[in-house]
């Protein structure tokens, strides 16, 4: 599967937001992984539907939007996004996740089912007929710059082995939560294939953007 990377656009230097979208362009940046947090699913405030709509204005590359909202599926018509963008939602926001997916996929949008790190893979089940990739959260969300969950580095391989098994090679595993240098190529190797990228990988800060992110190819090839 096409490794991918997806800048977590939160951890941006915010005066720096124009130059840094164009080395997402320059560099062949995938996807922009965009927060949004309510203050009630995760302890954090983020993004919002402003900022989604001048990302959407500013620059063609797809969204990969990362919703940490409590019942998103009555909110994802505040968001601007459509053909080409992601849009995941957490098994443990609401009770309809499946509802949440369909209102997804409604919009011509992928739909992506966000698991944290103490919920099994067997939960998505169900949905895989549905979605067209896993976030498997590798730290527990709300905040960047935290320490890898190694725990969940078993959960990419076993459920890699679970999709392939089972006729769902094409979904994509996503990873989110300290994927640095390091843990890239061990979350690589477990099976993952889009990568989102923070202030361990593509914004730390003995880099710049290009060095950051053909090092970041080099771990996940
Ligand atoms: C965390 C959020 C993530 C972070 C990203 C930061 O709740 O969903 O997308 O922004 O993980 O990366 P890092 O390398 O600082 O962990
Ligand atoms: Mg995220």
């Amino acid at each position: 599967m096409n490794k991918q990377i997806s800048p977590s656009i939160m951890c941006v230097a915010w005066l720096e937001l124009k130059e840094t979208i164009k080395a997402f362009e320059e560099n062949g940046i995938e996807y922009i992984h965009v927060d949004i947090m309510d203050g009630s699913f995760v302890p954090n405030f983020t993004l919002g539907t402003d900022f989604v709509k001048a990302l959407k204005s500013a620059t063609n590359i797809p969204l990969d939007i990362h919703m940490m909202i409590e019942n998103p599926e009555s909110k994802l018509d505040w968001f601007q996004f459509g053909e080409g963008d992601y849009v995941a939602v957490h098994y443990e926001s609401t009770p309809h996740i499946h509802r949440a997916v369909g209102a997804i996929k409604a919009r011509g949008a992928k739909a992506m089912v966000a698991i944290n790190p103490g919920t099994p893979i067997c939960m998505l089940e169900n949905l895989l007929d549905d979605i067209d990739a896993v976030l498997i959260m590798t730290v527990n969300p709300g905040f960047a710059g935290q320490k890898l969950v190694k725990a969940t580095l078993k959960k990419i391989s076993e459920l890699r082995e679970y999709l392939d098994a089972n006729g769902y090679g094409h979904i994509e595993i996503e990873v989110d939560g300290n994927v640095s240098f390091e843990n890239a190529r061990l979350m690589s190797d477990a099976g993952a294939n889009i990568f989102v990228a923070g202030t361990s990988s593509i914004f730390a800060k003995d880099g710049n953007l290009a060095e950051n992110t053909a090092k970041l190819r080099d771990s996940i090839k």
